[in-house]
Formats: C-alpha cells, sequence, structure tokens
C-alpha cells in the first residue's frame, strides 16, 4: 500500500484530501505547523476514528521552511506521493503580509521541492509531487481560463504561486522529477476558513439567524468566481499523479457565479432578505482586485476523467447548514413556486 505525505494537513484541502487517501488505503502523514490550541480541529474526526485508521494517519510540527526538518520528514516517512498545500492561502492578507507570503509560498515550495530532489537521488526512490497552484495566477486574464490561457496575476499572493508552479516545472525539466501542478478555482467546504468570502457569509447569516449579530461588512460585490467543493477537488489531485505522464491541469467547476447570488442562496435558507444586512465596507476591499474567474476544465475532463460532482447551490446550502446547526437552527425550507394561474 501507498504513503502520502501532505504538508498543510490542517487546512481544509489537507483534511479531506487526507480522509480521501485513508479511503484508497494509504498510509498518511500530514504535516502541520502547529498541533496544539486547537489548529488541527478539521482533523478532528480523523483521529478520533478506529485503531486501524489511527495507525495509518500521523501527524508531525513542523514548518516547510525549515529545510532540515524537511528533509529529515522525507526520510523517515518515505511517501511515494507527495502533496504541497502548506502556504497562506488568503489573498487580501498577502497585500498586507507580502513578505511572509511570498517567502511561505515561493521559497517554501523550492524548499520542499529541493529536500525531495534531495531524498530522490540519495535514496534512488521516486516520488510523485503534486504543488498546489491557484486561479489567482491567471488574474486580468478574461474567462475562460484553461492551460493556455498567459497568467497575469493580480496580488502578492498570486505572484508567489506563479513562482512556485514555475519552480515546479523547473524541477520536472531539470530532474525528471515526477511533479504535476494543479490550477485549482476556489472550492469550499464547510471546513473552509472564516475569512474566505463564502465562509464569511454562511456564518454571519447565521449569527444573524440566530440574532447574535445584525450586520455583514463587505468588498467588493462586483466580482465573479468560480466555486467548486474542496471534496471534488482534491480527489483531482490524487488523479493527476495516477497519470503516466506528469502534467498541469485546470480544475473547475466552468460556472462563474456573482457575490450576489451566494448572498441569496445563504441568506435565503436562514429565512433572512441579505439587503437589509450587508453594508459595503472599503476597508474589506484589495488595493487590486482580480475581477472574473471562470475556468475550462476541459483536459481534466478528458485525461483524468474528472468531472466536479457539487453544483453552487448544494455546495452553499452544505455550508449554510452546517453553520446553522452549529447555532442549533435549521435550514428554511425552499419555498414551493407558487401555482401559475391560468388566464383565458
Ligand atoms: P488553508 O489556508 O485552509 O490551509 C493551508 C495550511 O497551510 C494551513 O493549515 C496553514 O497552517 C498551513 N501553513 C501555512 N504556512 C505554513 C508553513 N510555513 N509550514 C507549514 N504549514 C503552513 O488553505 P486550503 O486548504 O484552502 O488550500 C490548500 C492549498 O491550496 C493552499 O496552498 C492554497 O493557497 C491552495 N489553493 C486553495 C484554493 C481554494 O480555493 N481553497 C484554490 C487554489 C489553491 P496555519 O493555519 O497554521 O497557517
Ligand atoms: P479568493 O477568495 O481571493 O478568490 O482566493 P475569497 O473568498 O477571499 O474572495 C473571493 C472574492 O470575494 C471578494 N470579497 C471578499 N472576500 C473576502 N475574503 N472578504 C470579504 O469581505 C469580501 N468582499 C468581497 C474578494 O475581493 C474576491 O474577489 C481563494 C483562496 O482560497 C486562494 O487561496 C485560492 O488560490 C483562490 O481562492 C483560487
Amino acid at each position: 500500500m501507498k504513503t502520502a505525505l501532505i504538508t498543510g494537513v490542517a487546512g481544509q484541502d489537507g483534511s479531506y484530501l487526507a480522509e480521501f487517501l485513508l479511503e484508497q488505503g494509504y498510509t498518511v502523514h500530514g504535516l502541520a505547523r502547529r498541533i496544539e490550541g486547537g489548529a488541527i480541529w478539521r482533523l478532528a474526526p480523523l483521529l478520533a476514528e478506529s485503531d486501524e485508521t489511527e495507525r495509518r494517519f500521523f501527524l508531525h510540527e513542523g514548518d516547510i521552511l525549515d529545510a532540515g526538518f524537511l528533509r529529515r520528514l522525507i526520510d523517515e516517512t518515505q511517501p511515494d506521493e507527495l502533496y504541497n498545500l502548506a502556504g497562506q492561502s488568503h489573498v487580501g492578507l498577502s497585500f498586507v503580509q507580502p513578505a511572509r507570503t511570498m517567502a511561505v509560498i515561493a521559497t517554501g515550495t523550492a524548499m520542499v521541492l529541493e529536500a525531495l530532489h534531495a531524498h530522490c537521488r540519495a535514496s534512488g526512490r521516486q516520488v510523485r509531487f503534486y504543488q498546489a497552484g491557484s486561479s489567482e495566477m491567471f488574474g486580468a486574464s478574461p474567462p475562460p481560463q484553461n492551460e493556455d490561457t498567459p497568467f497575469h496575476p493580480r496580488s502578492p499572493y498570486g505572484v508567489a504561486k506563479l513562482a512556485a508552479h514555475n519552480a515546479t516545472a523547473v524541477y520536472r525539466d531539470a530532474y525528471g522529477l515526477f511533479a504535476c501542478n494543479g490550477i485549482l478555482f476556489n472550492h469550499e467546504s464547510p471546513r473552509r476558513g472564516e475569512n474566505f468570502v463564502t465562509r464569511k457569509v454562511t456564518l454571519a447569516a447565521a449569527r444573524i439567524a440566530a440574532g447574535m449579530q445584525d450586520r455583514l461588512a463587505l468588498g467588493d460585490l462586483s466580482v465573479r468566481r468560480d466555486w467548486g467543493h474542496a471534496a471534488d477537488y482534491v480527489r483531482a489531485m490524487w488523479l493527476m499523479l495516477q497519470q503516466e505522464e506528469p502534467e498541469d491541469f485546470v480544475i473547475a467547476t466552468g460556472q462563474s457565479h456573482a457575490i450576489g447570488e451566494l448572498l441569496e442562496i445563504a441568506f435565503g435558507q436562514a429565512g433572512l432578505d441579505w439587503r437589509r444586512h450587508v453594508v459595503a465596507d472599503p476597508a474589506c476591499r484589495r488595493p487590486l482586485e482580480v475581477d472574473h474567474l471562470c475556468g475550462d476544465a476541459g483536459k481534466a475532463a478528458r485525461l483524468l476523467g474528472w468531472r466536479p460532482t457539487i453544483g453552487f447551490e448544494a455546495l452553499i446550502a452544505e455550508m449554510m447548514e452546517a453553520d446553522l446547526a452549529r447555532l442549533g437552527l435549521q435550514p428554511v425550507q425552499a419555498a414551493q413556486p407558487a401555482p401559475r394561474l391560468m388566464t383565458a
């Protein structure tokens, strides 16, 4: 049976990927920056599971910016596949902390690649590598975006992800490393961090329904995003590493939505009218915005057989239900459309 190493295992994607790989029979080693203080809440179900599962899931505390630690971790865990998901993943925050963002994403990825290359060279082993790239690399390039679309990043985050993407391709070409860049569009879930717009909206709608707050401050409402479900997207990461040749893939639903649609569904599930609660706050805006991302995942459909299974409405409904349930509430049933009156 195979062994996988996941950096960033305590994040949204890391938790879904660990579950998915364990279901496939893998032994999974996860690198988390912090283990104490509630930092691994997304892994609680995994850690609470049966003895057999526990023995195939191992957590390691450390930082991808620590080269010696990384090398030892790879040498000791002997992975067949390494998924590099660790990083500062908030685009807005990357304008406030550009150097830290660049360090962990660009330099951090270079350090993971170099530790992996050194391990492979010394041991003669082959390890397949997945790099968590982002649609933010497309930035200003108009939709639909696919593998041939020029990159034009519009944030320190996008610039750093592009450097990591290029570094991965260099290690593939220079050393024959089996390395794949996933170019993933936005994907969400009930485990999404609370500072991303989908979760910020579902959490606020639930809290407003519970009488715990009244206002939701948001930034630019004019943008459009291609939102999928994280559970579908981690399956695509794995599929990329099961191919005969390493290649890069766009992963997306092919449908974009406005933030107004997100608000309509989420607040509707809570029995609320979002227009009575949402306020514009310039502090939530970014110095530079990516207006419209909508991916074309045709290559992934053709070569990987990958297609998303969870649509936008079902995704937001699931997130809404989870946030309401945390407060002891249930979603309002969608109103049945009124029967049309026949007129002569
Ligand atoms: P999260 O922010 O939920 O997870 C990222 C994880 O990386 C966190 O647990 C974080 O820990 C950890 N991390 C940060 N810095 C370091 C470090 N120096 N060493 C070790 N671990 C570190 O992101 P997602 O799960 O949503 O995304 C996973 C990856 O995919 C990220 O790289 C993201 O940029 C990328 N991506 C995500 C997309 C999405 O829509 N979700 C789309 C495209 C790409 P801590 O909490 O302690 O900071
Ligand atoms: P994004 O996700 O920047 O696309 O990056 P986010 O949910 O943060 O923003 C989506 C869009 O909504 C606009 N927006 C707001 N965003 C936040 N967070 N908070 C607000 O109050 C708000 N108001 C409007 C944003 O400006 C933006 O246009 C996500 C991350 O997961 C990245 O790591 C990943 O690479 C990309 O998706 C693909």
